[in-house]
């Protein structure tokens, strides 16, 4: 009776640990859990076990295991946040939303990944465009963009100019425009230059709208800086 109970107390943390691995950060290990997982709506611990957050995995796209992090649909969602929202996310994952920059940071931290953006616009097109290495840095870097090997899905290359850049909002500017407050100015929040090529956060509108200068849903290679698209998705997945 002794010993079982010195061996169970010698077991429970191994068994605790061993709980903890099994706990899918990404899209990925969901699948490697499950495979016969479908696309849709995921519950993920991209911080460790306190840090549940739900997500939406794309099983379909390019061979699956896309985790979203961006997703614009319909214009439900108000994207034009500060600081706060964009470090700790705000929407909902079966529907737009935006999972935010700290779960994002550690992530790609921890593995390799790849990133695809999925777009559509209003007249029944759909591109892409892919990036074969993603990460972010930490918020004292600005959350800045580490992006490249550009895959070209038709969509042409919005974010490569976006490389190394801090992440902006309208509280937070962090541009490398002198004269312009980007996030301000264009209505978004990114990883904006002088200012961009791609406005994935920017106001949701419907198709070409030159009202407002650029201030729409955009990726500029695409469809040019007074079109609106109908639904971004920016996703990742480690790197096999
Ligand atoms: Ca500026």
């Amino acid at each position: 009776m002794k010993l079982v109970s010195v061996v169970l107390l010698l077991l429970a943390p191994l068994l605790i640990s061993c709980q903890q691995l099994v706990l899918p950060v990404d899209c990925s290990d969901i699948y490697q859990n499950d495979n016969s997982r479908p696309s849709g709506v995921y519950t993920i611990y991209p911080i460790g076990a306190t840090s549940a957050v739900q997500v939406y995995c794309d099983m379909d796209s390019q061979g699956g295991l896309w985790m979203v992090f961006q997703r614009r649909l319909d214009g439900t969602v108000n994207f034009y946040r500060g600081w706060d929202q964009y470090k700790t996310g705000f929407g909902i994952a079966a529907g737009e939303y935006w999972l935010g920059l700290e779960s994002l940071y550690h992530l790609t931290q921890r593995k390799r990944y790849e990133l695809l953006v999925d777009m559509e616009d209003f007249e029944g097109n759909a591109a892409f465009a892919r990036y074969s290495s993603f990460s972010i840095k930490t918020e004292c870097d600005g959350y800045a963009l580490n992006v490249s090997g550009f895959t070209d899905g038709g969509a042409g290359d919005s974010l490569s100019p976006h490389n190394g850049q801090k992440f902006s909002t309208f509280d937070k500017e962090q541009d490398s425009d002198v004269a312009r407050h980007c996030a301000r100015t264009f209505l978004g929040a990114f990883w904006y230059n002088r200012c961009f090529l791609a406005n994935p956060n920017g106001v949701y509108r419907w198709g070409f709208d030159s009202t407002l200068f650029a201030v729409g849903v955009e990726w500029d290679t695409w469809k040019g800086d007074n079109y609106s698209l109908k639904t971004i998705s920016m996703k990742i997945r480690p790197v096999q």
